[in-house]
């Protein structure tokens, strides 16, 4: 077991209004993205973690998606610098949860004009793969890896060209099985995993969640549910068909520790 903590924040009334690159066309229906919400807790509460419920904040449509404003590791918890104007002032809002679990002198900041969003950080142990985005600059990756350093933990930047955020296209599962859709399937620094491919039709599923071996798997994708329990793991589906009409997946949903 690895994680113990989880933290999300309710979905606003807002959300309708949140950022989309229109990829899964719709808005999303409030009522039902609830719904999905509640199902999301129910799965990850049957992984055996405590999950911290967030009140919804109508100020920022996307806030959801908690997983971009920080970026919680076994040593520290980084406090990001949201690329999305739209978003930035969420940070300020994730630090309360976060300060519940991290002392002062464990909760570190990137400042501007560094940018950095957690979606595209992806953990493998100590080392953390981080997509360079249109969300997350070259300075944010700079003050990420000397903050990472401090702690004895290693960082490397992944040049994405075509996805939203990293873990978009690519999550690791744990036991060297990664998934890898479009553009990750080639990259030379993900060949030495166990790379699981994901068919392009399914390409939403790559963003699957690890949480102490269940795999959480969207809704809708029998080809990445069959690949994930191939590999053994149980699985949990959820459906998330309103967060995907704002590219967002199951990891966006929460932060994980
Ligand atoms: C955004 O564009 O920021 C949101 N609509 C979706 C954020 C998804 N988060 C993630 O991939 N970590």
């Amino acid at each position: 077991k690895k994680f113990n903590h989880v933290i999300v924040r309710r979905p606003c009334k807002a959300m309708v209004e949140g950022i989309t690159s229109g990829l899964y066309p719709g808005k999303p229906d409030f009522e039902l993205a609830l719904k999905e919400h509640d199902d999301y807790i129910e799965a990850l509460k049957q992984c055996d973690v405590d999950v911290t419920v967030l009140e919804a904040d109508e100020r920022y449509p996307d806030s959801c998606f908690v997983e971009d404003p920080a970026l919680i590791t076994r040593k520290c918890a980084i406090i990001t610098n949201p690329g999305a104007e739209s978003r930035n002032g969420e940070k300020d809002e994730i630090i309360g949860a976060v300060k519940k679990f991290f002392s002062d002198d464990q909760i570190e900041y990137i400042k501007a004009p560094g940018t950095l969003e957690g979606g595209d950080v992806m953990m493998v142990g100590d080392h953390f793969y981080v997509g360079r985005s249109a969300r997350t600059n070259e300075e944010g990756i700079r003050q990420l890896t000397e903050i990472l350093a401090k702690y004895d933990m290693t960082c490397s930047e992944v040049k994405l060209e075509e996805v939203l955020h990293l873990k978009t296209g690519v999550n690791y599962l744990e036991d060297n099985n990664m998934l890898v859709s479009g553009e990750f399937v080639t990259k030379p620094e993900f060949q030495k995993y166990n790379c699981v491919q994901i068919p392009e039709d399914e390409a939403y599923a790559a963003n699957c969640i690890w949480v102490n071996d269940t795999v959480i798997v969207p809704e809708g994708y029998p080809a990445v549910l069959k690949a994930v329990q191939d590999l053994g793991y149980k699985t949990i589906l959820v459906d998330t068909s309103e967060y995907r009409k704002l590219d967002g997946g199951l990891s966006c949903l929460s932060l994980r520790f």
